[in-house]
């Protein structure tokens, strides 16, 4: 095993099609949930990295279904983008073991599977210029398109009622009740702003809205830009592609991507929603989603920002308050500045809501 790994990748490696010598592994990534590991091979002569990701199944309780998913919405994009050049870059593509599955189950009970990595592509944490928003957005809103057809049966729900913002808010509301680590105390004004902002939670679920294939972590983060033109790649982690509304991907897009620092800042006058970067979120989201939006889901686009925000807001919030038994901490209170965070750009959304929303009618 290589030093100070969690895991003995190299022999998860053994498992999988990979040709060549083992060269090593590292750590790779900032995601809160899965190991992800940068896996090196010498194929030749020639240096080769795969992507290599333990899924956490305290989270992802069935990871067979959950594989069930990738492994028919990456066959389903791979299809749809066979006649582009580069196609291994715009699509994760799945290694599968030696007997031809698409993830391995170690010893420990671990599940495993390997994409390949997609070079000369990044991802960032915090967006530079809204020319990354609008190419993330672009990425995004196409990948809503190209499931907007994939065949039945329904894809299976990975996490039950990931989005559901009412009950997300019913289990904070019980965490604040619990308090069994004591922490109420230390999050007296984080808790008084969520208990104010009840009643928001219930309107994207009212409103009617079709249910579609939707991804529902579109994080900044899990887009991949290309190194030298800055186009958006590839969309990735895929572990939450289920059946959702399509506003739970642009709110989050929004979430992640209008602020100019990280989701963990601890100055908090500098998070904000800046307009220019909503400008290019929107005009790169409708520029591959127009197409099949109906107008009621293009009403709420403004006001999905605020709700997913806020919903993220108290899922870290009711972590804090519960021990930080879901996210993953590197530091005391790293729940805590994270709702924080959230939770200023909240207020911030709220404060330019009514022009993020005439901008929206313009461009629609
Ligand atoms: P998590 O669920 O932990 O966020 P991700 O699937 O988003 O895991 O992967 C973590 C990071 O690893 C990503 O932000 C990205 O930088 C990198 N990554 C993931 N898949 C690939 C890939 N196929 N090729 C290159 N880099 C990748
Ligand atoms: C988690 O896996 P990652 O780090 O991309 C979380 C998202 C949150 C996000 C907050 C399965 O995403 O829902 O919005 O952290 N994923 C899961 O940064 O809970
Ligand atoms: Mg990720």
């Amino acid at each position: 095993m290589e030093m100070n790994l969690k895991h003995d990748v190299q022999a998860v490696a053994r498992q999988f099609q990979i040709c060549g010598n083992f060269l090593g592994a590292e750590p790779y990534g900032s995601g809160h949930i899965n190991d992800t590991y940068c896996v090196r091979f010498d194929q030749g002569g020639a240096p080769v990295r795969y992507i290599f990701q333990r899924i956490n199944h305290k989270i992802f309780k069935n990871p067979v279904a959950l594989m069930d998913n990738i492994r028919r919405v990456t066959a389903h994009l791979a299809e749809k983008s066979r006649m582009e050049q580069d196609r291994s870059r715009r699509v994760l593509t799945l290694v599968s073991t030696c007997d031809g599955r698409a993830f391995h189950c170690d010893p420990l009970g671990n599940y495993w599977r390997v994409y390949l990595f997609i070079e000369k592509a990044r991802t960032y944490d915090a967006v530079e210029s809204p020319c990354q928003a609008f190419e993330a957005a672009k990425a995004f809103g196409g990948f809503q398109r190209l499931l907007a057809d994939l065949p039945a049966p329904r894809l299976h729900d990975t996490i039950p009622d990931f989005h559901h913002t009412p009950r997300r808010f019913a289990a904070l509301q019980n965490t604040i009740q619990a308090d069994a680590v004591n922490r109420a105390k230390f999050a007296k004004p984080e808790i008084e702003f969520a208990l104010q902002h009840q009643s928001m939670t219930g309107v994207l679920l009212n409103a009617g809205l079709p249910e579609r294939v939707t991804h529902n972590d579109t994080k900044f983060n899990n887009v991949m830009l290309d190194e030298l033109t800055g186009e958006g790649v590839c969309v990735i982690d895929l572990d939450t592609v289920m059946p959702g509304l399509v506003l739970y991907d642009f709110g989050d897009m929004v979430r992640t991507t209008t602020s100019p620092v990280r989701e963990d800042e601890r100055d908090l006058s500098r998070v904000t929603m800046q307009v220019p970067m909503f400008e290019a979120l929107a005009r790169g989201y409708l520029a591959s989603a127009s197409v099949f939006l109906t107008t009621a889901e293009k009403q709420f686009l403004a006001f999905s920002a605020k709700l997913i925000t806020f919903e993220i807001g108290i899922r870290f919030l009711a972590d804090f308050l519960a021990g930080d038994p879901y996210f993953k901490v590197h530091r005391d209170n790293h729940n805590l500045d994270r709702c924080r965070t959230q939770f200023k750009l909240v207020e911030s959304i709220e404060q330019q809501e009514e022009q993020m929303t005439r901008l929206v009618e313009q461009l629609k």
